[in-house]
């Protein structure tokens, strides 16, 4: 059986639970307790070198990098779908995952984790705000891409709106107010069950 390696609180481990939930694949669950150092134990580094979550192993198979997991998931699960039938829809998907990582996640790391996890007199204040100027550049060419549309790609839920909607969920601890077309995509991504299954506390 699949096993899922992860953290509650993680936003990329809730990237593969909303897959798996969405396409109803019976996993083990490997909840691991980062705040003890357990994401960082030789054990777990022998799975996975970089000590990050999540991690999936299925027949043999080691896989970790959220997306990729997604990718196989789909490749080994394709119904439900969540990507479009025809190349370039599944291309379109490919480019938002990496977009969202690259341009998006990289700079919501840098906001969202101190805020969350460290006292504010430890924050690196400039580095902040240097992602923020980021974080809202990518938010205009969302609302761009996203106005009368309603979901990213091929007018389907797929998995860039999932990598999407895990970082997202942290516009209000970042005290960003997304523009219209932006919120109503969040609104409809955020109160899917997967994602309502799987929210963490902000
Ligand atoms: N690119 C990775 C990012 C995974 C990641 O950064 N996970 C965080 C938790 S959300 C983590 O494990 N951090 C611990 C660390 O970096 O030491 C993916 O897509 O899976």
């Amino acid at each position: 059986m699949l096993k899922l390696y992860f953290h509650p609180r993680s936003s990329y481990s809730r990237r593969v639970r909303i897959a798996l939930i969405e396409k109803k694949i019976a996993y083990e669950e490997a909840v691991l307790e980062m705040a003890k150092g357990e994401h960082k134990a030789p054990e777990y580094l022998a799975l996975n070198p970089y000590g990050r979550v999540p991690t999936i192993t299925e027949d043999g198979l080691v896989l970790y990098e959220s997306t990729a997991i997604l990718n196989y998931l789909e490749a080994t699960r394709p119904t439900p779908p969540l990507v479009p039938a025809d190349p370039k829809g599944r291309a379109l998907v490919d480019m938002h995952m990496k977009l969202c990582d690259i341009q998006l996640g990289r700079w919501t790391s840098v906001v969202v984790f101190p805020r969350r996890f460290v006292p504010k007199e430890k924050w690196d204040v400039p580095a902040m705000d240097a992602a923020m100027v980021e974080i809202n550049k990518h938010i205009a060419a969302l609302e761009t891409q996203l106005t009368g549309k309603q979901y990213l790609v091929g007018e389907q839920f797929t998995l860039a709106d999932i990598c999407y909607l895990t970082l997202l969920y942290f516009l209000p601890v970042m005290e960003i107010t997304p523009p219209p077309a932006v919120a109503a995509w969040l609104d409809r991504l955020l109160t899917r069950p997967s994602a309502l299954a799987t929210q963490p506390d902000r």
